[in-house]
């Protein structure tokens, strides 16, 4: 019997079988839960579909996270078909490429709005539905990175965002609490994934990144996967409004 018989979870971000939430969709299901799916436009429901389904899952529904609509109408779809769920895995974010590239200091005020919408405003927006749901308590989980704490070169706009996301997981946390609902960010070392793609020097990246990390090896999907599940299942009992590392340790490390 798997840990996670009988829990309903809905997870966002599985755009293909690199993404981390697809890491974290089999993990979970091996171990008994009850998944949901979204996908936020056609072509990625055209990947996710066969997707959900190599693990049976029958509930794929469609969330693009900039629309207060989409996000509405979704969790008005889980209440009908599943009248509770216990847990929220969230694994989106997105800036402009150009964002990525240019100096900080010419972010414009579009591509920062775009980057905290969607990366950090989105996980408070899903959380104010989610937690009516939540009637026996709950657990979410978002996924940041380094950048949030740490000026990473060109991770720019997106660790401000980050930021913003890290610090909602304590508000979060704070204002949920008294219904049992825990709230809590992995920290992930980079991972070469959709989001990861065309990045500059990732390669690069990856390679002093192993060098450095204690483990002396680049984190896996696997790796961010196992530390969701504890956060999400009942061994994560008293952990609420923490940023958990997974990064092979490289964050411990001085220069
Ligand atoms: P990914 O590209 O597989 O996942 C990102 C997901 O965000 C995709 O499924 C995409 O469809 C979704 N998304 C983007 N805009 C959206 C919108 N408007 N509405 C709904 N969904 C939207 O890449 P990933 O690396 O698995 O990223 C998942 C999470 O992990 C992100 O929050 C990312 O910042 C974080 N993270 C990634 C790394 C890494 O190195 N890959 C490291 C640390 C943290
Ligand atoms: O959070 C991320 C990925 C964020 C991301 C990536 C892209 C690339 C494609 C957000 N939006 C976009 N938009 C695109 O058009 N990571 C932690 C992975 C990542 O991204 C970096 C990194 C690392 C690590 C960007 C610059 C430097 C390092």
């Amino acid at each position: 019997m798997g840990m996670f018989e009988g829990k309903k979870i809905l997870i966002l971000g599985v755009a293909n079988k690199k993404s981390i939430a697809w890491a974290v969709a089999q993990a979970l299901k091996n171990e008994g839960a009850t998944l949901a799916m979204t996908y936020m436009n056609e072509a990625i429901e055209k990947r996710l579909r066969p997707l959900a389904e190599e693990l049976g899952v029958t509930d794929v529904l469609p969330c693009d996270v900039q629309s207060d609509e989409e996000i509405d109408n979704l969790f008005t779809e889980l209440e009908s078909r599943w009248g509770t769920m216990d847990g929220l895995v969230h694994s989106v974010a997105f800036a402009d490429k150009d964002d990525l590239a240019k100096p900080f200091s010419e972010a414009s005020r579009e591509g920062f709005k775009l980057a905290l919408d969607i990366s950090a405003y989105s996980f408070v927006a899903l959380a104010g539905r989610a937690k009516k749901l939540m009637k026996d308590g709950g657990s979410m989980v978002t996924m940041s990175y380094l950048g949030a704490e740490r000026a990473v070169d060109n991770y720019n706009v997106m660790g401000v965002a980050k930021a913003a996301l890290e610090s909602s997981v304590r508000y979060l946390a704070a204002d949920l609490g008294s219904q049992n609902i825990r709230v809590n960010a992995v920290s992930a070392g980079p991972i070469k994934t959709l989001a990861a793609s065309g990045i500059p020097q990732f390669k690069q990246l990856l390679a002093n990144f192993a060098a450095k990390a204690p483990l002396q090896r680049n984190t896996e999907a696997e790796d961010v996967a196992g530390a969701t599940l504890f956060l999400l299942s009942s061994l994560g009992s008293g952990v609420t409004g923490e940023t958990t590392y997974v990064d092979c340790g490289f964050n411990i490390m001085g220069v």
